[in-house]
This record gives C-alpha cells, sequence and structure tokens, in this order.
C-alpha cells in the first residue's frame, strides 16, 4: 500500500463515510483515520472492551438528575462551555461535583473535593478510591452480580492499591481519597466525565479502566441521573468514528477482519473485496512515510502540520510524500506541503448530518453561499471517486445517509425526512422516539449482557524529569482558540482578544527563573525547542508548564512525546520533561 487518508471530523457524517469509502473501496485497504486518534481514541478503547460500546452511556443533560459528579481531566469552562453550564447549575442546586485536575481549572470554584494530583497519576489515585470502596463494602454488591463479569479478580487486583500507598504518588492525602470514595459509592445516582487528561497517555486506556471499573462497582450505569461521557472534542467526532474513519473499523465499529461484515459493505457498494487486515494509524502512518512505506496522501480538514506530535517530524514526512491532497477551508500549515489544495466550503455553508457527544443526530443547512470555487467536501471526494473509476452518482447527502443505514443499525427509525424536522438522539426505538438519553439500564452488548472489570496497573509516563529535562510539560487548550489556530487566528475578535504565544508557570518558579510574566522564555524538550511568552498563573503547580497548541510561531507539538498506548495508539501529549530557561536577549534591532 502506497497512499493512506486522514478524514475530518468537522465535516459531516455523510462527507465522514464517502472518504472511508473512498479509501476502502478506491485503494482496497484500510488506512485511513482521523483526529479521534489523538482525542479520545484510548477512552473507545477501554469503552468498547469493557462495555462494549464508544459512545457515552448518557447524555451530559443527565447531570441533572444526578446527586454526584466526577469530572477528571477536563477543562470544560473552557473547552465544553455548555456541558458547563449543566455542571454549574447542578452544583448550585446541592449536587457534589468532584473536580480531579492536575491544573487549578475554572471548575473548581464549584467542586465539594478538589484534587490537584499529580499529573500522569490517575491510575495511582483511581485505584485507591476503589480500595476504599471494596474495604469498606460500598460497593453494590447486586449490580456487580446482575451485570459485570470479573469482579472477584478486580476487588484481588485493588488490594494493594491503599490510599495510604497512593497518597505519596498521587500528592491527595488518605483522608481526601475516603471522602471522595464515600461520597461517589453511597450516592443515590452519580456520573463521571472525562477529557484529554485521561486519554492522551501511554496509559490512557488504562486510565479509562479506571473509571469504567468505578462507576461499574458503584453500579452508577444505565439509570437516571448515572453514566460514563467522555467529553467529545471536535464537533462531529462522534459521528466521523460511527461513520468508520478508523483503521480498524467499518461504520458503527465493525471490524475489518471479519469477512462477513466486509461482504455486507461491499455488496452495497456492489465491489469487490477490499484488506482484511487493520490499517495504519495517524502516528504510525507518518512514520510508514519515512519508511517509504507510504508515498501519497488525501488529507481533509486536518492540520497534522500543527497537530501530531513530535510535529518536525510529521512536518519531514509531509515533505517527503510524492504527492499531497489538502482539503480544507483555509490555506493551513499542512497545505503548505501540499501538492494540490482543495478549496471547500465550511459547516454553515453546506447540507449534511453531524452527531454530537450526547449521540444526537442534528442537521445542517447553508446558511450562506461558499466563497469562490469552495464547494461541498461530499462533492468533491464523489469527483475524486469518479476519477478513480469508481461508480459513484451521488447528488444529494440524503442518498449517502439512506446507504450508510443500510449497514449502520444505530440509525435505525432515524430517517432524513425526520432529520429535516428535528434532532434525534440513537438509539432511537420507534420512529417516534425522540431516542434514548441513557442506554445499559439492561445490560451491556457484549457476551451475555454483562460489562467487564479490567484490572489497570500502575505505568510511569513514557518520559519522567530528570536532571537535564528537571519540569513537567503539559499541553492543551484555551477559551479563545480552536486546536491549531487554523480557524480562530484569523477570527479578528479572537486573535485580538488572545493574539500571542503564551505558556502559564507558577509565579514561584517564574522568580526563581528570573523571568517577569510577560517576558520571554525557552522550552526545550528531547525533540526540540519554542521561544514563549510567560504568564503566571497559581493554577499550575511549581514543576510544570502549560502550553497550549495553537501558535504556529510556538508550536506546542515541536515539544509533545510521540510514544503510543498500546490499545488506543494515542500519543503522550499530556506529559514530556522539559527544561525552562529565559529566552536569551533578542538581537537588537536598529530600526532606527
Ligand atoms: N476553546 C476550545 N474548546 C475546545 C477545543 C479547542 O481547541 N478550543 N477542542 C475541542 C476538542 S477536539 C477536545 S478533545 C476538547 C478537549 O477538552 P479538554 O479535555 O478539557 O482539553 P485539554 O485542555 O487538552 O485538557 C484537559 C485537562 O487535562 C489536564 N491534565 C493534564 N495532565 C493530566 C493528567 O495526567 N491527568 C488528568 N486527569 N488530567 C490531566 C489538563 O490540566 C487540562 O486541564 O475540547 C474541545 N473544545
Ligand atoms: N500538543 C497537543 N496536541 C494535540 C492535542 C493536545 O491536547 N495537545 N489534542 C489533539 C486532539 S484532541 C485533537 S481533536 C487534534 C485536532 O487536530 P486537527 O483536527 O488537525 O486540528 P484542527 O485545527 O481542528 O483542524 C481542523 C481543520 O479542518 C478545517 N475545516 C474546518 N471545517 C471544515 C470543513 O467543513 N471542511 C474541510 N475540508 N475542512 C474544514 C480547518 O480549517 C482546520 O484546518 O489535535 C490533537 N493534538
Ligand atoms: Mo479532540
Amino acid at each position: 500500500t502506497l497512499v493512506a487518508g486522514f478524514g475530518s471530523a468537522k465535516c459531516s457524517n455523510e462527507e465522514a463515510y464517502l472518504f472511508q469509502k473512498l479509501i476502502r473501496q478506491g485503494f482496497g485497504h484500510n488506512n485511513v483515520d482521523h483526529c479521534t486518534r489523538l482525542c479520545h481514541a484510548s477512552s473507545v478503547a477501554a469503552l468498547l472492551e469493557n462495555v462494549g460500546s464508544g459512545a457515552v452511556t448518557a447524555t451530559f443533560n443527565e447531570i441533572e438528575h444526578a446527586d454526584v459528579a466526577i469530572v477528571i481531566g477536563a477543562n470544560p469552562i473552557e473547552n465544553h462551555p455548555v456541558a458547563a453550564t449543566y455542571f454549574k447549575q447542578f452544583a448550585k442546586r446541592g449536587g457534589k461535583l468532584i473536580v480531579m485536575d492536575p491544573r487549578g481549572v475554572g471548575l473548581k470554584r464549584y467542586a465539594t473535593h478538589r484534587l490537584q494530583f499529580r499529573p500522569g497519576t490517575d491510575v495511582a489515585m483511581l485505584n485507591a478510591i476503589m480500595n476504599v470502596i471494596v474495604e469498606e463494602r460500598l460497593y453494590d454488591e447486586q449490580y456487580i452480580a446482575g451485570f459485570t463479569e470479573n469482579w472477584e479478580a478486580m476487588k484481588a487486583h485493588l488490594a494493594e492499591f491503599t490510599p495510604e500507598r497512593m497518597a505519596p504518588l498521587c500528592g491527595i492525602e488518605a483522608a481526601v481519597l475516603r471522602a471522595v470514595a464515600r461520597d461517589f459509592a453511597t450516592a443515590r445516582a452519580g456520573m463521571i466525565f472525562w477529557g484529554m487528561g485521561i486519554s492522551q497517555h501511554i496509559h490512557g486506556t488504562d486510565n479509562s479502566r479506571c473509571l469504567i471499573s468505578l462507576a461499574l462497582m458503584t453500579g452508577h450505569v444505565g439509570r437516571p441521573g448515572t453514566g460514563l461521557h467522555p467529553l467529545r472534542g471536535q464537533n462531529n467526532v462522534q459521528g466521523a468514528s460511527d461513520a468508520g474513519l478508523i483503521p480498524m473499523f467499518l461504520p458503527d465499529y465493525q471490524p475489518v477482519e471479519d469477512d462477513g461484515v466486509r461482504s455486507a459493505f461491499t455488496a452495497v457498494w456492489g465491489s469487490g473485496d477490499f484488506s482484511n487486515k487493520r490499517g495504519l494509524t495517524v502516528v504510525e502512518i507518518m512514520d510508514a512515510i519515512h519508511d517509504d512505506k507510504i508515498r501519497g496522501m488525501y488529507i481533509l480538514g486536518e492540520n497534522p502540520a500543527m497537530s501530531d506530535p513530535d510535529v518536525e517530524h510529521a512536518r519531514d514526512a509531509l515533505a517527503r510524500l510524492e504527492f499531497l491532497v489538502v482539503q480544507d477551508i483555509f490555506l493551513t500549515e499542512t497545505a503548505n506541503y501540499a501538492d494540490v489544495i482543495l478549496p471547500s466550503s465550511a459547516w454553515p455553508e453546506k447540507t449534511g448530518t453531524v452527531t454530537n457527544t450526547n449521540r444526537q443526530v442534528q442537521m445542517g443547512r447553508p446558511a450562506v453561499p461558499p466563497p469562490g470555487e469552495a464547494r461541498e467536501d461530499w462533492r468533491i471526494t464523489t469527483d475524486l471517486a469518479r476519477r478513480l473509476g469508481l461508480d459513484w452518482r451521488y447528488t444529494h447527502p440524503r442518498e449517502v445517509f439512506a446507504e450508510m443505514k443500510l449497514n449502520m443499525p444505530s440509525f435505525d427509525n432515524i430517517t432524513w425526512e425526520r432529520l429535516e424536522k428535528t434532532a434525534v438522539t440513537y438509539p432511537s426505538l420507534s420512529p417516534e422516539d425522540p431516542g434514548q438519553p441513557i442506554v445499559f439500564g439492561d445490560g451491556f452488548p457484549r457476551k451475555e449482557g454483562r460489562a467487564r472489570f479490567t484490572p489497570a496497573k500502575v505505568t510511569a509516563p513514557a518520559e519522567t524529569p530528570d536532571a537535564d529535562y528537571p519540569m513537567i510539560l503539559l499541553t492543551g487548550r484555551q477559551l479563545e482558540h480552536w486546536h491549531t489556530g487554523s480557524m480562530t487566528r484569523r477570527a479578528a475578535v479572537l486573535d485580538w482578544a488572545e493574539p500571542e504565544a503564551n505558556a502559564t508557570l507558577n509565579p514561584k518558579t517564574l522568580r526563581r527563573l528570573g523571568v517577569a510574566p510577560g517576558a520571554m522564555i525557552r522550552i526545550a524538550t528531547r525533540r526540540g525547542v519554542i521561544e514563549i511568552m510567560a504568564r503566571a498563573d497559581r493554577a499550575v503547580a511549581e514543576d510544570m508548564v502549560f502550553v497550549p497548541f495553537a501558535y504556529v510561531e510556538a508550536a506546542a507539538n515541536i515539544l509533545t512525546n510521540p510514544q503510543l498506548d498500546p490499545f488506543g495508539k494515542i500519543p503522550e501529549f499530556k506529559f514530556s520533561a522539559c527544561r525552562v530557561t529565559p529566552a536569551p536577549p533578542r538581537e537588537v534591532v536598529a530600526a532606527e
């Protein structure tokens, strides 16, 4: 195989479906992936393994019916403002909110328990909490007996993770771990929300396994006000994943290795078989380019020249390609490497459906015409398929949606005509059912309907601080910018509000470095160096620096570690060893 494709979580369900179909039908293999690999891939791996489905078990609105909720490794006030409104309301009416994050995130102000623990120690902390639940017999015996498997092994595994032993590792006192365990386990209804702080580690799948086990042992799944909710990121990352933009799965997470699954699709496509082997993932594709195993790429609505870990390595790969097609709404850093750039239309300029974090399918319609020669993504992909000799004749996204339904049971009872009138949540049990906000009340889509406890061991981050690189680099987001800045740095108001690349450090750290807030620092890791303006923020611990990845002039991903979680294949964006020094003074340019 010589070709690979990155699809987009910013495009519609129909466009995602067509993109994976193009790679599979047109090139005969499964080298198609998208930003979910950098996002919730590890959460999805753990959810599929242990509850049999990768989507949320309850909508975030269900917090209205909860009395306790954990928000871990997420900064919803900046990154999920709509969900954050529900979380704040919940706290205001007396709900117990437990916020766990190595940084003092904004939601902390609303929390009953604030656990500002050591980064990378989630498994230690969560196992200690579960240890208390076992020791104090706070678990839900009836639920465990009725709906789960592997409990005895889990119980035995947890025995050594006492709060006293884990406290020095995670930096949270044993008494606090006990109090959190009691509050969560004894609540009538509890929910767990999580974000990138859980998923973007080499032990991201283990982190998620712990959260799933915690919900299962307390019976906080499948009832009103209970559930597991990995907060999704891109507007359509749920839909793009469901539509099969994944190298191991066809639409609805049906494995590519399964002959019956492949033939169900090729029957609809009217074509021959394609590879029964899993394709390469995002970071693996970049490596394969360096090894000359991939020579051409089609990149739709992604900006890997900014968003991939160890981005100089990724940029070298893009430069090495014999042929690169980039289809985007802007001229991105990735487009700089392209042989062909296909200008496409943005969300308000096109027709299509999307599926949000709540599994809610919604239709979008054009509000404005696309500029210049820009065209809808599905039209461009369809034209490319025809030039490849495929017999594609779509004239409207509704035809694509109808085709998707043939092999996607998640869309049962959901039709284009319904969506034209109203949004529908899947699963929808009848043509009238608006959809189920909570799933798995009567069992799980696994063998014998049981969910599984998978014990997780403590694994250190791939790179730990040492004498050369003594500090910890965390990367993530800030309110004003979206990811790689390709859109928001072109938005006049947002760029005005946050125009300059910035890193946050504890004020004590800045004093120790002799750097005044607003001055420039230099951050180095084993991958590279950036210079960036420093801000003081007590939310960050003294041995940490936080860098958002939106700024091309100080790209955080020049620094990040590409080591992968073995199950989810997600890189460790959330932990690198780094060295921070004052930036050497710039040459004074004689402007006069
Ligand atoms: N404004 C804005 N909103 C966005 C986006 C954007 O770019 N800008 N992107 C969207 C997308 S695609 C996504 S995926 C979401 C992401 O939304 P979030 O998950 O909220 O994203 P992050 O800011 O990357 O990281 C969340 C938190 O993880 C914490 N963290 C770091 N290390 C650890 C650790 O070891 N353990 C734990 N438990 N936590 C840790 C960080 O301190 C940080 O507060 O946001 C979406 N919303
Ligand atoms: N260091 C670090 N790196 C990270 C992360 C982190 O926390 N830290 N988080 C990771 C995560 S969770 C994610 S999701 C990724 C995101 O990584 P990317 O998806 O690469 O980042 P975006 O900037 O959102 O890129 C989306 C692109 O789609 C284009 N676009 C928007 N709408 C349309 C459309 O309708 N059609 C087309 N064709 N294009 C469109 C935009 O112009 C933009 O260039 O980054 C990952 N990288
Ligand atoms: Mo994401």
